[in-house]
């Protein structure tokens, strides 16, 4: 049984024949630039002091690190897990891992224990890398909890003091030439998905498969050497990551600039310094740069593009960016799975601030049907399902779960209501997948379900998201007591679940007691019925 389904061979011919993917991987596209243009500079790194690396240095350092981790039993195929925040090692150690041949599985700096123990055990992963300190938290004393109850877990990396562990900066830098080459059809790296489910899933992506998707956003969003790339979200997460984000900078021979802290403080200053043309931000970020950008005294003027998606963004909002930050704004709908929609450049106003973009690739199949799976009529919402040369054919290790998530020939059940409109462009209406998204932070209730049974109080949890002018959604959990359990506190459910070591923004905003759900028809727990008692009806984007 291989780990994941895969394009089956006529796909994979057709994708190659029509020069999508072009059999180039991370490792050579990196040699390439550095060979092409050695003394651009390719990363940027502002915090604690500014260090900058040229496409050279970071194909040295890359090599050398390689080289180190495969002196240290680190294999082609290997799992490691990577736990950075926006510092240049991120950069570093991925491009080191993909010339190995080991797949990074991009874990956030949010998660902690629960997450990273789980993503550990389930990829059998051989290492783990981690800051020694970071927003407070630290994670030399998680990694060690966690190597303890992973018995495949062999090595802890850590940029900055180790404690117990080794040092990144001290794996041996032996010299190049002894790493092994992917193939180009090889998975590159395991990218998370934000989930319906209890755990999370594992989204295998191919170097050629991601490079196709680097390349046709570059081309829509119009990246190229000169592009400066701020890196606002987590580096890890597939938005700033690839649409274009700073693999799709680098690709193009740009520079990526990383920014510790996507606040109007951190990064307007950076923004003028380094001249940045570019970035991506969640739209409760962009309403805050938004209310921060008229009165700023940072010259923002450099800034050509704020890519805005993770989550539905508000038209009202949308009409406000441009003029408040002097720049030009184009609308994303992505997925790690695959799929990725932008409105164009050249796109009439209109359908920038009112749709969520076209697909990148002329070869991305959309459907749009209705519960019975039938096409629903042109202009009508319907369940979007996709697949095309950049959308996984399923998740990793996840058989049973495939079957549901993907239909029989192959197309991804996104979970996402859309409407098209007759230029192509998806309008997203709501969702059907059981997820909650918190201002692009996507969350699975039933993990957070599965904690708050867990406590010996409650008779039955149900986490739902109510609408939050700021967020888009909020998470609120109703619980329903044990009879003649000890009455328990909001506080003391949210403390549990903290307390599980789960990522803080998975700890439920609102906890209330009810003394039953709402039923459907079939005696589940409907989550519809829930939403609606919490906010007005049509406030709430979801719809079953
Ligand atoms: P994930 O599968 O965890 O990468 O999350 C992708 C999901 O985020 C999509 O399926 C949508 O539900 C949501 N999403 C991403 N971008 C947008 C957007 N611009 N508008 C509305 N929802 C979005
Ligand atoms: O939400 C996402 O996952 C997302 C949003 C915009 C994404 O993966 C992307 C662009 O590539």
């Amino acid at each position: 049984m291989p780990d994941a389904p895969t394009w089956p061979a006529g796909f994979a011919e057709r994708y190659r024949a029509a020069g999508h993917w072009r059999g180039e991987t991370f490792g050579g596209v990196l040699s390439e630039r550095a060979a092409a243009h050695p003394d651009r500079v390719a990363v940027v790194d502002p915090a604690p002091e500014r260090r900058s690396w040229t496409y050279r240095e970071l194909d040295e350092r890359a090599s050398r690190l390689a080289a180190g981790f495969a002196a240290r039993g680190i294999s082609p195929g290997d799992r490691v897990v990577v736990q950075l925040p926006n510092i240049a090692e991120f950069v570093e150690v991925v491009f080191a891992l993909f010339r190995v041949g080991a797949l990074p599985v991009y874990a956030l700096p949010a998660h902690r224990e629960t997450e990273i123990g789980y993503f550990c055990a389930f990829t059998e992963a051989v290492a783990y890398v981690v800051p020694d300190r970071h927003a407070g938290f630290d994670h030399v004393a998680l990694a060690s909890r966690v190597k303890e109850r992973t018995p495949t877990l062999k090595h802890v990396f850590v940029v900055g003091s180790p404690g117990p562990h080794t040092a990144l900066s001290e794996v041996p830098r032996t010299p190049s030439g002894t790493v092994h080459e992917p193939r180009s059809d090889d998975l590159a790296f395991l990218q998370l998905s934000g989930g319906t489910t209890g755990v999370p899933k594992l989204i295998p992506r191919t170097h050629d498969d991601y490079i196709y998707s680097l390349r046709g956003s570059n081309e829509i969003c119009g990246v190229d050497a000169d592009t400066r790339f701020l890196v606002l979200l987590p580096a890890a997460h597939n938005f700033p990551m690839s649409s274009p984000g700073w693999l799709g900078a680098l690709y193009a021979g740009g520079t990526a600039v990383l920014c510790p802290s996507p606040d109007p403080a951190t990064a307007f200053p950076l923004v003028e310094r380094e001249r940045v043309t570019m970035t991506g931000m969640v739209p409760p970020l962009a309403l805050v740069w938004t209310e921060a950008g008229p009165g700023t005294e940072h010259d923002l003027s450099s800034l050509e593009l704020v890519l805005v998606g993770g989550a539905k963004y508000s038209e009202a909002a949308a009409r406000r960016l441009e003029p408040a930050l002097g720049c030009r704004l184009m609308q994303v709908f992505g997925m790690a799975e695959g799929l990725v929609n932008y409105t164009r450049l050249d796109d009439d106003h209109e359908t920038v601030v009112t749709t969520q973009g076209r697909p990148i690739s002329e070869d991305d199949e959309v459907l749009l049907v209705d519960d019975a799976g039938e096409d629903v009529p042109e202009g009508g919402f319907g369940h979007l399902l996709t697949r095309g040369p950049y959308t996984i054919r399923g998740y990793w290790r996840a058989p049973e779960h495939n079957t549901r998530a993907f239909t029989e020939d192959g197309f991804y059940r996104t979970g996402d209501i859309v409407r098209r409109t007759p230029t192509g462009h998806l309008v997203v209406e709501g969702r059907a997948k059981d997820q909650i998204n918190r201002g692009g932070e996507k969350i699975a209730p039933e993990e957070i379900e599965n904690i708050i049974l867990g406590h010996p109080s409650v008779h039955d949890v149900s986490v739902v998201g109510v609408a939050d002018e700021y967020l888009g959604e909020r998470t609120l959990a109703y619980v329903v007591l044990r009879e003649g359990a000890e009455p328990l506190k909001p506080v003391a459910v949210k403390r549990l679940v903290r307390e599980r070591g789960v990522a803080a923004y998975k700890v439920p905003d609102l906890v209330e007691f009810v003394e039953a759900f709402p039923q459907t028809g079939i005696g589940k727990v409907s989550k519809k019925g829930l939403r609606s008692e919490a906010a007005p009806a049509g406030t709430v984007p979801d719809r079953h």
